[in-house]
């Protein structure tokens, strides 16, 4: 039995953490999972995918406690490790990845929707790395994420003080881009999808790997990944196919590759 399921619908993936009755908190066995679908996808076919929780009340209520509580300093390591390594798979997958963040995304699961693309939430949608509240630090990537996301003093602060926060404040701090009521997130999650889904795939790809590679670099350095990335876009059919639209003022075909 896998905790994670996945569905294709068309050009856009849905991946649900499915072990609600733990509110989709992140053991070994679902990190795996998830590893496995996220391995399993066809990138070649699908254009954008969507990361989402079971349920109706939580997205992901972080790494789980009771795996944890008796590890020792080389076992956490390995966890801290085997959570980082999937996630930034997930950072780094060529397409974009959108976090439909349903509930609770505490710790781990503040974490994985900060892995995503672009994260949107429902209405009763709680975001926090409570970490220090536990004895530890925030270890999937939520020290280094976190205060990349929002300010650098914000950040710290619901870090240092464990403090989560609801949706509207989320949305305030710029983590989340939109709120919607719970039944309404998850078409809001498609539809924004199939729109990236139906841009040029080779220019979405490009402008992802870009804004990816560049942002950490000095600007000189960023500059240059943009000016390979754009020059691949061309002699592409849906380049040549995109800008003759253009010109000629109609439609462009649906682009193709
Ligand atoms: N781990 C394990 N089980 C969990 C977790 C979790 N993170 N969250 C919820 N559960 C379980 C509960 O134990 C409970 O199980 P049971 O029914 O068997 O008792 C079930 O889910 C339902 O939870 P509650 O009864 O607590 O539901 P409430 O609505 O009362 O509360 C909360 C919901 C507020 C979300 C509450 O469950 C909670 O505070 N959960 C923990 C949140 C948290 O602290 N998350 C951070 C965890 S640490 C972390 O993510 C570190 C990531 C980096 C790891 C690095 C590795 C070294």
């Amino acid at each position: 039995m896998s905790f994670v399921t996945y569905e294709a619908k068309d050009l856009i993936g849905i991946v649900t953490i499915n072990r609600e009755k733990a509110l989709n908190a992140l053991n070994t066995q679902v990190l795996n999972d998830l590893e496995e679908v996220i391995d399993g996808v066809d990138y070649d076919t699908i254009r954008c995918l969507i990361i989402t929780g079971a349920g109706k009340k939580s997205f992901v209520a972080g790494a789980d406690i009771g795996e944890m509580a008796e590890d020792t300093k080389a076992e956490g390591k390995e966890f801290c490790e085997h959570g980082n390594r999937v996630f930034r798979k997930i950072e780094t997958l060529p397409i974009p990845v959108i976090a439909a963040i349903n509930g609770f995304a505490l710790g781990g699961g503040c974490e994985l929707s900060m892995a995503c693309d672009i994260r949107i939430a429902s209405d009763n949608a709680v975001f926090g790395q409570p970490e220090v509240g536990l004895g530890i630090t925030p270890g999937f990537g939520g020290t280094q994420r976190l205060m990349r996301r929002i300010p650098v003093g914000k950040a710290k602060e619901m870090i240092y003080a464990s403090i989560n926060i609801k949706a509207e404040e989320a949305l305030k701090w710029g983590l989340i881009n939109a709120i919607y009521p719970q039944d309404e997130l998850l078409p809001a999650a498609e539809k924004l999808a199939n729109r990236i889904a139906a841009q040029a795939p080779i220019a979405v790809r490009a402008a992802k790997a870009a804004m990816n590679e560049g942002i950490d670099v000095p600007m000189d350095e960023a500059i240059q990944v943009e000016v390979k990335h754009f020059s691949d876009c061309f002699e592409t059919a849906d380049q040549k196919e995109g800008m003759k639209a253009f010109m000629e003022k109609r439609k462009h075909e649906p682009f193709q590759n």
